[in-house]
């Protein structure tokens, strides 16, 4: 922000000598000035929203002193910022300007936070390392810790940051400074949610530079922070975590905010671990303009608040100090009022979002992973001779897992931006026990990550808390850096813990930044049923919940080279992609193949045609495909009906050509899936093949799927439950016969 010098009561000499806990005079006009301006804007914007001129407010006030002492210990552009919605002083501090904020609230095209696709408040600044935030408060905590992690990757592996042709490597830039600190702040409400637990364990863990700020105003919305907190005192809860330094101010007092805050810069500086503000701070204008908080607060109470507002209170202070006098203190608060009522002016003639712009950044404009340039031929090792040869040789057909292994290996060696964690993906946390060779090293428990740790490194590749959360939270924040987490949930069943950072997070950092920010990663989970055994939580699907959020690519290959190709353009890509292995797969004899080479890559979004035929088509995916072509082998047999077989292979985005090519041919068409029928992924394909190729169809759409239950460990129920061959093969004869 602009700070225009002032007629400071003291002469320039003697402002430079006052220091207050190393803050000049002169720092804190600027701060009055940064305050003052936070607050008009706020007033500003209630008198906008009263006016229907814009759609939204929420307020930072009472949190002014604690967010300008922030900005003026930490550095913009330098360091990194997770900052929550009551951070407008500290946004301001670091050097966002009135006129971009007024621009978030009108909602306009400029908007630098979102280009009016976010509430205003939802701070991003590209320029100034404020990364994209939203509304699920406590988001953002996790991916703070990622942040954090990458800075200290970069350098560690200075090499890794340097740009690279080819990949999503070249559209992002990377930048870290050794000595970074990761700003993320919070209510004292969000401290309950368990995303907040997770980041202080791992930041505590892995003695990562983060500044944990929890701004206190002792309400979330109308609920008080006894009630959100044990004993009523988070500090006193956060006590026992390890490697942290503390603070507890009065976050309404800047010179002990700041003086707090160098300390908790400075540790994390140099190297010691976290730190944790705990900052006591006031909400007098209620929780947002929807809320009134008479309602639940007497009076007496909101007195008491008012006699600690952080902005009458400096001014006093610069009175008192004779810092400034009265005029020097109108001086100030008019050149911001007209400030304010300028840009207020300018932001409502400001060009708003054009419609057509809606489906703009819900992927990476730069790199589209259907392109040709995805689409490399295998290269096959030449067969060797000799029996003994044949069966180790290159070229004897793997299983999925091996593919998996290999292709995880290759792009490892290729590109020095990939990580890895989950739980149990290393081969072993204690090393040395690996090194003495006293245990060969597990490398997950499917042993798809078998003895990648052990080539590349515990940095690189790492066992993770059993937190999925933190798993998917921290990998967001990585790639938000540059990184290119490769991160595994172990199984399907469990990654729900994860779902507000998949759902609200990771897919949407593209397109709610308007471009400024993305976070492309691969997230590996192991999914899937016909174990004889695996039952209710160690055999689900339920691909469609994740195919229905936009900005996420979703894969499911069916057998070893389609896994192999698809996992290295999910990882080359510059968008984020859930990678569905099917457990029962990865060692099937079905669909071994030999390893295509560190190149072969298969486009998203074109379906394989297993089996060409003439009669009628059958869609599916994952496992279910032997078992489809089980069944339409067998129809060939017996009913020489000849069954076209679609393997989707890709379910976001699917291949819309090769079914209504297919279904402009056989006129009959059967959607196969292992996921329970209602509601499943095969619903949107039916859907869309009434819409749009009705006058094709001579026979009702068809679907065969699990039935409407979850998968019982029994397996006479596994198998009742589960589609099977025969239940395909019922399926197509009625559908051949109609
Ligand atoms: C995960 C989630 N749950 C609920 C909400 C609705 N909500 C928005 S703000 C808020 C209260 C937050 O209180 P606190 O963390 O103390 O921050 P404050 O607003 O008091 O600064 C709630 C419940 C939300 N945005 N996200
Ligand atoms: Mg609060």
């Amino acid at each position: 922000m602009a700070t225009t010098k002032v007629d400071p009561k003291l002469s320039e000499k003697e402002l430079k000598k006052k220091a207050y806990q190393g803050l000049t005079g002169q720092q804190l006009i600027d701060a009055y000035r940064i305050m003052f301006t936070s607050r008009r804007l706020d007033d500003r914007e209630i008198l906008l929203k009263r006016q229907q001129k814009i759609f939204f407010q929420i307020s930072g006030a009472g949190h002014e002193a604690i967010g300008i002492a922030a900005a003026f210990a930490l550095k913009p552009a330098y360091d990194w910022f997770y900052p929550y919605y009551r951070d407008r002083a500290l946004c301001l501090g670091l050097g966002a300007t009135p006129y971009e904020m007024l621009l978030g609230a009108v909602g306009a095209a400029d908007d630098p936070s979102s280009g009016g696709r976010q509430m205003p408040s939802h701070w991003a600044f590209q320029r100034l390392n404020v990364v994209t935030q939203s509304s699920p408060t406590g988001s953002q905590i996790l991916q703070a810790v990622g942040c954090a992690e990458a800075g200290r990757y970069f350098f560690g592996h200075p090499n890794a940051a340097q740009k690279a042709n080819g990949d999503y490597r070249q559209f992002k830039d990377v930048h870290f400074q050794g000595d970074e600190v990761t700003y993320v702040s919070l209510g004292d409400g969000t401290t309950s949610e368990g995303e907040f637990w997770e980041a202080l364990n791992a930041a505590a863990n892995r003695r990562l530079p983060v500044i944990f700020c929890i701004e206190d105003n002792e309400y979330a919305i109308s609920v008080p922070v006894e009630v959100q907190t044990a004993g009523g005192n988070i500090s006193r809860l956060v006590s026992g975590f390890p490697n942290f330094h503390f603070e507890e101010v009065d976050g309404t007092d800047p010179v002990v905010s700041y003086a707090a805050f160098k300390r908790a810069a400075d540790y994390c500086r140099a190297g010691h671990g976290p730190a944790f503000v705990h900052a006591h701070v006031i909400r007098p204008y209620s929780h947002s303009l929807s809320d009134d908080e008479r309602l639940y607060r007497p009076e007496s109470e909101r007195q008491r608040d008012a006699t600690r507002d952080p902005v009458p209170r400096l001014q006093m202070f610069l009175l008192r100090e004779g810092i400034l006098d009265e005029k020097g203190i109108n001086k100030i608060e008019k050149e911001v009022e007209e400030q304010i009522q300028a840009d207020a002016d300018r932001a409502l003639e400001a060009a708003l979002p054009q419609p057509e712009t809606i489906y703009n950044f819900v992927y990476s404009p730069d790199l589209d992973p259907t392109s040709a340039a995805f689409d490399t031929h295998p290269a096959f090792a030449a067969p060797e001779s000799g029996a003994e040869g044949k069966r180790n040789a290159a070229s004897a057909p793997k299983t999925m897992a091996d593919l998996i292994n290999a292709t995880l290996r290759d792009e490892m060696r290729r590109d020095e931006r990939i990580v890895m964690f989950g739980e149990d993906v290393a081969d072993c946390s204690r090393e040395e026990y690996v090194k003495q060779k006293l245990v060969k090293g597990k490398g997950g428990v499917f042993k798809l990550t078998s003895g990648l740790q052990s080539e590349f490194g515990s940095d690189r590749v790492f066992n993770s808390p059993l937190a999925e959360a933190a798993i998917v939270g921290r990998a967001t924040g990585m790639a938000t850096r540059g990184l290119k987490p490769v991160v595994e949930i172990q199984f399907f069943d469990y990654i729900w813990p994860a779902m507000m950072q998949l759902r609200d997070e990771l897919p949407l950092m593209r397109w709610r930044s308007n471009n400024a920010f993305s976070s492309p990663l691969v997230l590996r989970v192991a999914i899937g049923g016909y174990l004889t055994g695996g039952a209710i939580y160690h055999s689900q699907c339920g691909e469609s919940i994740f195919t229905h959020i936009p900005g996420l690519r979703v894969v499911f290959p069916s057998n070893a080279l389609d896994a192999a190709g698809l996992l290295r353009t999910a990882i080359r890509c510059d968008d984020p992609v859930l990678f569905l292995e099917h457990k029962r797969l990865y060692r099937e004899t079905f669909g071994r193949a030999p390893y295509p080479g560190p190149d072969y890559m298969i486009p998203f979004g074109k379906a394989k045609i297993v089996q060409p035929g003439t009669n009628l088509t059958v869609i599916t995916y994952g496992a279910v495909v032997p078992r489809a072509l089980q069944a339409a082998q067998r129809m060939e047999r017996e009913h020489q009906v000849s069954v076209e077989l679609i393997d989707l292979r890709c379910l976001n985005p699917f291949d819309w050509d090769a079914i209504a090519a297919s279904v402009k041919k056989t006129n009959r068409v059967l959607i196969a899936y292992e996921d329970s029928l209602s509601w499943g992924y095969g619903a949107e394909i039916a859907a869309r093949i009434a819409d749009q190729l009705f006058h094709h169809l001579d026979a009702p759409v068809k679907r065969v799927a699990a039935t409407d239950t979850f998968v019982a460990y029994q397996p006479i129920l596994e198998d009742a439950i589960l589609p099977q061959a025969s239940d395909l093969f019922r399926a197509m004869k009625e559908l051949a016969e109609f």
